[in-house]
């Protein structure tokens, strides 16, 4: 080995080392609400008055708060009652994305990285060397079938569609508008979950009605929790895409699902897609596209290692997409990165 610098510092190594350190600060400052009280409050408040309030120790708050603060979760300014001590207040960004009840929350994302997918990472180390997800050991529930896995309570079926849907809300827009699709009338959002894709599409394409299609009990909550009827271009289908036909329509899009299954089961899907597809009609996919040569985005890269300890799927290339594409019968296949976390990819008939 050559010569290894004396002064060398692993820097990126201590970080990557640590980074659970603040993922954990996070989701804890989440949890406790701290970031809904400083936004209720009418002025900053201390470590003492927070700790009062969220019932806490007082000395495990004004760590958990400096931490925020150091984070940049948190503004500080000196507390003009005591001497020493500081007063904090949400920043810009918290209040917008870390307060329950804003409209661009990702306090459930927070949640379900915290309470779901922290617990399955825990066992990555076995996911990697068996090659599949970890519902087993992480919670005692067979995942033979993966949907019964991850749905295992009403509460986690629950928590996973808020999960679902708080990303649509930062992003769905780029992903509904990269491809003209006013001329599709009739779309089925399959696998649509919470309806929020659904919801972006109705709002860019006023002439076209979508169809959220998903199991049963997911199609009900979305009812109960997401979607109240009354949107006239928004409708509702219980099925399984997988052993049920699939409605004949001009556009089905598949948003976050071939990621979930294997190669087998996304051609599956795709081949019946394409039977039930008027000609002229098509598919839009929306996945979270790996480059070519496999080096990034580090995003596409990590959610890959989370397909493997949640699901039974990978995120793939582009080319990938378009191969599955093309062995279901779809042409003309236009594949478009949007730089940020989703991309689409759109096919014809
Ligand atoms: N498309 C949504 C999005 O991107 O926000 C949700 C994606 S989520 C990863 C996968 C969805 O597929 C869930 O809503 C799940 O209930 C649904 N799903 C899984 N298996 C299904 C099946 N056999 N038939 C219909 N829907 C299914
Ligand atoms: C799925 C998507 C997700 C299945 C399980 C999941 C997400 C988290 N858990 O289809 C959203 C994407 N985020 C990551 C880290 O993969």
């Amino acid at each position: 080995m050559s010569e290894v610098k004396e002064d060398l510092y692993p820097k990126k190594i201590l970080e990557y080392m640590e980074g659970y350190l603040v993922s954990k600060t996070l989701f804890t400052a989440c949890e406790l609400g701290v970031f809904d009280l400083l936004q209720d409050s009418e002025r900053p408040l201390s470590a003492a008055e927070v700790s009062k309030c969220l019932d806490t120790s007082e000395d495990g708050m004004d760590r958990l708060l400096s931490a925020c603060a150091g984070l940049e979760l948190l503004n500080t300014q000196p507390n003009t009652h005591g001497q020493k001590t500081v007063v904090y207040s949400n920043t810009q960004m918290s209040s917008v994305f870390l307060t329950k009840s804003s409209p661009r929350s990702l306090f459930h994302s927070i949640d379900y990285n915290s309470n779901t997918m922290y617990l399955c990472w825990h066992y990555l180390t076995h996911a990697v060397r068996e090659g599949r997800n970890q519902y087993e050991k992480a919670f005692g529930v067979s995942s033979k079938d993966l949907f019964e896995a991850m749905y295992r309570s009403e509460e986690e079926m629950l928590k996973f569609m808020q999960l679902m849907n708080s990303i649509w809300n930062i992003c769905g827009k780029d992903v509904v508008t990269t491809f003209d699709l006013s001329s599709f009338k009739s779309v089925y959002d399959l696998g649509g979950c919470s309806g929020a894709l659904a919801r972006q599409c109705v709002q860019h394409y006023p002439d076209c009605t979508v169809t959220i299609f998903d199991l049963p009990r997911v199609v009900q909550m979305c009812q109960e929790q997401f979607i109240s009827s009354g949107d006239e271009q928004i409708r509702f289908h219980e099925g399984d895409f997988f052993k049920d036909t699939l409605p004949e329509a001009d556009l089905y899009i598949l948003a976050r699902i071939l990621h979930d299954w294997t190669n087998e089961r996304s051609l599956e899907l795709l081949t019946k897609i394409h039977k039930s597809c008027r000609a002229g009609g098509g598919v839009l996919l929306v996945e979270a596209l790996l480059s070519e040569d496999n080096r990034g985005p580090l995003t596409a890269q990590l959610y890959s290692l989370n397909m493997l300890v949640q699901t039974e799927g990978r995120e793939r290339k582009g080319s990938e997409y378009a191969a599955l594409l093309t062995t279901a019968g779809f042409t003309s296949v236009n594949i478009h990165r949007t730089g940020k976390i989703y991309d689409s990819i759109l096919a014809l008939k």
